[in-house]
Order: structure tokens, then C-alpha cells, then sequence
């Protein structure tokens, strides 16, 4: 091997606590190991990541950084960090992958700092990139390939699925080099040992407001249940995991994929989560539901996004769930034991203020009747943040209203567009102060009427104090000013949110 050509894959800091394993750049290390020699900076994981990546950087043996990039907080480690490489070390090559830079490839290509993107899928992409530039072969011809040419950006055919049984299993072993692989596997609701794994690539809808969409075009490819159970199994003996958080984007498309995985696991004794729709799951018999709760499925997270029938189509949610069986359902699953997790997308644009308030006040209500059907079902909100999907009804009408992403990539740092992704405060044109006042204080007072299951540090007490507290607030819709309820949850139940801080883990 060159001793010249190493490579840097860094996963920009999104938490300080329970970090997750790096899946996005041990994937892509997978993808050229053997072959290419590297090495891996988990920013979760380091009290100075720049330090770490200058010192590799000076040593004169590397020639490749690559950093994987989400939106949001990645954002504020990945930007400086790359433009710094540029500046001071103009030799590198830099190459980022991940959502964001697939999303927003153009403001990334015309920042100047960032050489080459992986669109989407990389596992194919990112070793052919590198042969080629190795031996200067036609780029063009590189699936997945987004670069520039003089001052044209190409985009390159993209392939939107693969072959998750032809790829290499993770290099756990090379990861363990840097950061012990136990201090990823953190205590949460479903086990004291829980990791993070994705098994499966897209989603066949294709809903307006989701990320996933302009990358994978409404297809999906999973691995084997086979290889799906080898991959655990060798976790559970190698590292000793007992539970597992699924992060595909849909990982139960599949029933007859979900039946012949939960055959298998079932005597393993592993605890699991993972994300679904709520029309394809209805769609699995009794006989299914029950055999994923004997197989350790234990919470599934679902796309509720709203009760309102227009908005549904309007952000086509596509297949055939409305409000009445999301209803029924988390009735149903609760039969099952396995909680659902409903997460709503409030604050759509409509028309009118008038309009965009009346759709916030009727899912305030409609979520009031899924926790009446099931009081165990966890509730999720985001506020609405608009994805790039072009000619999409919804994109349209963002545009209208007066939307406009940052023009350049450094405008992603700027403290107004720092929340954006988090779908916590978007900067969007009709949403007005009040209107976010109000989903957040509903937030506040439904948390506290009823405290996530996922927080096991809150005792009993704390859980039956909160909940009488936020009683009569809860019941006679009185979200305004619930200081009482923010302070104690602050600063006494240290209340945590799965929907920033990951579905399950402390
Ligand atoms: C795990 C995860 C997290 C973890 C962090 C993981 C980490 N990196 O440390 C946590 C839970 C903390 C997290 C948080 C957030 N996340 Co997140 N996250 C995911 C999730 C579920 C899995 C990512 C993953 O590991 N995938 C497995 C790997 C193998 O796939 P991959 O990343 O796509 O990588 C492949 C290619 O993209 C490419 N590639 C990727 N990076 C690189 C780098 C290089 C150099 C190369 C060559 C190639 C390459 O090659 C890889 C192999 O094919 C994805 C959804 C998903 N299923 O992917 C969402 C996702 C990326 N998250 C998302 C978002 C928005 C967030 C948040 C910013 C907001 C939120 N509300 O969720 C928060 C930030 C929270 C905070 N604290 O501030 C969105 C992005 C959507 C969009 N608009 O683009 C996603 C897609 C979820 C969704 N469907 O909405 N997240
Ligand atoms: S079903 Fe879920 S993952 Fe699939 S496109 Fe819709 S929101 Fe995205």
C-alpha cells in the first residue's frame, strides 16, 4: 500500500453523550478495507478533533479527507473543518458524503473546499473514486459521483439501491483501535447494551417533507434476514449486546423479511426498535405482530405527521394511512405490548395564519385521542423543515411563501439556520412567533402529562408528581407560559428528547 495516500473519515461531532457507533464511516471504511489504509475520528468522541486531524495531517501521509455530513449539528465541525484543510493544506483532497452533502450538493460544490461528494449510496462509489483518482481514470463514469469541472457541476448516474449481502461486515475491529466498541453500547430503555444498525438502504414513498426522498427515489433493499442475523448474532457473542436499535428509514417494509428475521432472532433474547409506517404495519396479520413481540421488538417508531386528511395528501404520505386507523393502530399494537412511537409534523404552510393555526389546534387534538386510545404510545413532535424535493406540490409552496435556503455553505453556521434541521425552529415564512409558542408549550405540558418511557432515570415519583402537576393544563388545552412544568423538568427530571437526541438511547 502507499504510504502517501491515506485517509481521513471523520464523523463530525452531533452529541457529546451517548455517542452511537460511527455507522456512516465504519460503512464507508468497510468499503475500502484492505485496499486503502485509514483511519477514523469519531468528533463525539474527542475533546479536540481539529488537533487530531492536523497532527494526522502533518505526518505527510495522508492525501484523502472524507467526512460524513447530516444536517444540523455536524454542520458546525464539518464546515470550518474542511474549509481549514483547504486553506492550510490545499494538497488534500476532501470528499464528504451523508445527507446533507447529497441534499445541498450545490451550496457544497460552490463553497470551493469540498472537492467531491458521494451521492448517496457509497459503498461502491467511494473506492472507485479513489482508483481513479489513484490512476487517473474517467470520472464520469463513477455511479454516485457529484464534481466539478472547470465551473459545472456533474452529477453522475446515482444506482438508489444495492446488494446489503454482497458488502463486507463492519470493521468493528478497526474502530475498536480508536474507541473502545463497549462505550458505544449504551444503556437505554431497551437494554443495558444497545447498539445502532441499518440493514437496509431508501423507502418505496415518497413524502414531500423527507430527506430520504430526492436520494433514493422511492426504492428500497434490505439485506437477508440470514445475513441480517448473522450480523447480530456475531455482536451479541463478540460484544455481548442485548438490544438493538434498527436505524434503517423503513426498516419493516417487508413482512416476509420481518417474519423470517424475528424466527431467527427470537431465541437470542435481544431487545429491538426500529422504524415503520403505520399503513404497511397494519398490514401484517395478528400472527406477525405477535411473533415480533416474542422476538423482542419492543417499540416502533412511526410517521404519524398528522391527523389532517388534506395535509396527509398534501405532503403525500402516499399508501393508504389516515387519521382513523392511526388511531386503531396504536390501539392495536398496544395488544401486542410493543409501544408505538407516533411522531407528528406540525406546522405545514397553508394559505392563511388563520389556516396554519387551525391545522396546529387540530392535531393538538388529534394527538389527545391517540394517547386516549393508547396512553402508552410515545409522541414525538417536529416542526415542519422543508427538503429540497424538487417539483414536489409542497416544495412549491414552501418557494412561494417566501422560503429560500442559505446561498452559500458558511450561511449554515449562521445562528438562525443553526436549528433548522433539528425541525425545533425553522425559519419558515408563516410560522409565526405564536404559533411556534404554541406547539411548544403543548410539547412541554404533553411531556409532562406523560413522561417518556424511554427516560428510565425518571423514578415513579417524579413520573406521578409531573403528571399530576400537568393535569388540569393537559385537560382544558392551557399550553400559555408553563414555567412551572419547564423548571421541573429542567432542572429536576432532567427530562430528555428522543426526537434530537435519538429514539431511545439516555
Ligand atoms: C444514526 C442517526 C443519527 C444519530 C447520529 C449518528 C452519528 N453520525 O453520530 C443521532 C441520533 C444523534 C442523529 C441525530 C439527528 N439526525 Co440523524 N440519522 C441517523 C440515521 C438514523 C442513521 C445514519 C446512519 O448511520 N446510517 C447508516 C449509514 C451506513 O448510512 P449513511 O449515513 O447513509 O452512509 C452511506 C452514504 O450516505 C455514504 N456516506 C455517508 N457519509 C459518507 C462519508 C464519506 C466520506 C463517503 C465517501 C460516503 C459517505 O456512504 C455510506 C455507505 O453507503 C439517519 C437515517 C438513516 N437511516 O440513514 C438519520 C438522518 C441522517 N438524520 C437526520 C436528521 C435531520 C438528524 C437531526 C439533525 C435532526 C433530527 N431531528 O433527527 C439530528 C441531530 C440531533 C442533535 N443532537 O442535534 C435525517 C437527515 C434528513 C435530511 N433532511 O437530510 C436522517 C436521514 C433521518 C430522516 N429520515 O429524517 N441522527
Ligand atoms: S415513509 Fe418515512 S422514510 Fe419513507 S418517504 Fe415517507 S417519511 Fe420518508
Amino acid at each position: 500500500m502507499n504510504q502517501k495516500n491515506k485517509i481521513i473519515l471523520f464523523n463530525p461531532l452531533v452529541t457529546k453523550f451517548k455517542a452511537r457507533i460511527p455507522l456512516s464511516i465504519l460503512q464507508v471504511a468497510a468499503s475500502i478495507y484492505g485496499k486503502y489504509e485509514f483511519v477514523l475520528i469519531d468528533g463525539n468522541r474527542e475533546t479536540d478533533s481539529w488537533g487530531k486531524i492536523k497532527k494526522y495531517l502533518d505526518s505527510g501521509e495522508f492525501k484523502y479527507f472524507g467526512c460524513t455530513v447530516m444536517p444540523g449539528p455536524q454542520l458546525r465541525q464539518a464546515i470550518p473543518f474542511t474549509k481549514q484543510i483547504k486553506e492550510e493544506y490545499p494538497q488534500i483532497t476532501t470528499i464528504w458524503g451523508g445527507y446533507f452533502a447529497s441534499n445541498q450538493y450545490k451550496v457544497c460544490m460552490e463553497s470551493g473546499y469540498v472537492d467531491y461528494i458521494i451521492n448517496g449510496i457509497g459503498d461502491l462509489a467511494f473506492p472507485a473514486l479513489l482508483d481513479a483518482l489513484e490512476n487517473q481514470l474517467d470520472l464520469h463514469q463513477i455511479n454516485n459521483l457529484i464534481f466539478k469541472v472547470k465551473d459545472v457541476i456533474v452529477k453522475t448516474h446515482k444506482i438508489t439501491s444495492i446488494d446489503m449481502d454482497s458488502l463486507q461486515t463492519l470493521p468493528y475491529q478497526e474502530l475498536e483501535k480508536y474507541y473502545p466498541i463497549q462505550s458505544y453500547l449504551g444503556k437505554t430503555y431497551l437494554g443495558k447494551k444497545t447498539t445502532l444498525y441499518h440493514s437496509s438502504f431508501g423507502c418505496p414513498f415518497t413524502c414531500s417533507f423527507c430527506g430520504i426522498v430526492p436520494i433514493f427515489e422511492a426504492r428500497w433493499k434490505g439485506m437477508s434476514a440470514d445475513r441480517l442475523y448473522q450480523d447480530i448474532k456475531y455482536l451479541k457473542d463478540q460484544y455481548k449486546i442485548d438490544s438493538v436499535e434498527f436505524c434503517d428509514n423503513n426498516f419493516f417494509v417487508s413482512e416476509k423479511r420481518i417474519r423470517a428475521f424475528c424466527e431467527l432472532i427470537e431465541p437470542e433474547k435481544i431487545q429491538w426498535w426500529g422504524e415503520a409506517r403505520i399503513d404497511t404495519l397494519d398490514k401484517f396479520s395478528d400472527d406477525t405482530l405477535a411473533l415480533m413481540s416474542r422476538a423482542g421488538c419492543t417499540m416502533i417508531f412511526l410517521g404519524a405527521e398528522t391527523g389532517n386528511e388534506d395535509t396527509l395528501k398534501a405532503i403525500d404520505k402516499g399508501g393508504t394511512q389516515n387519521a382513523a386507523q392511526m388511531i386503531r393502530f396504536a390501539e392495536r399494537l398496544g395488544q401486542f405490548n410493543i409501544i408505538p412511537e407516533y411522531s407528528f409534523v406540525l406546522g405545514f404552510p397553508a394559505e392563511t395564519p388563520q389556516q396554519v393555526m387551525a391545522m396546529i389546534d387540530e392535531d393538538i387534538e388529534f394527538i389527545k385521542k391517540v394517547k386516549q386510545a393508547n396512553p402508552h404510545t410515545e409522541i414525538i413532535l417536529y416542526v415542519y423543515s422543508p427538503v429540497l424535493t424538487e417539483g414536489s406540490d409542497l416544495y412549491e409552496k414552501v418557494k412561494a411563501s417566501g422560503f429560500v435556503f442559505p446561498a452559500k455553505l458558511d450561511d449554515w453556521l449562521a445562528q438562525e439556520w443553526k436549528g433548522f434541521d433539528l425541525r425545533k425552529n425553522p425559519l419558515t415564512p408563516w410560522l409565526t412567533a405564536p404559533m411556534i409558542d404554541k406547539i411548544r408549550n403543548f410539547e412541554v405540558v404533553l411531556n409532562a402529562r406523560y413522561p417518556t418511557v424511554q427516560d428510565v432515570k425518571l423514578s415513579s415519583l417524579q413520573r406521578k408528581a409531573i403528571a399530576f402537576l400537568s393535569k388540569v393544563r393537559y385537560q382544558t388545552n392551557f399550553f400559555h407560559f408553563p414555567v412551572e412544568l419547564k423548571l421541573l423538568q429542567r432542572f429536576w427530571l432532567r427530562y430528555r428528547q428522543p426526537e434530537t437526541e435519538g429514539a431511545t438511547m439516555l
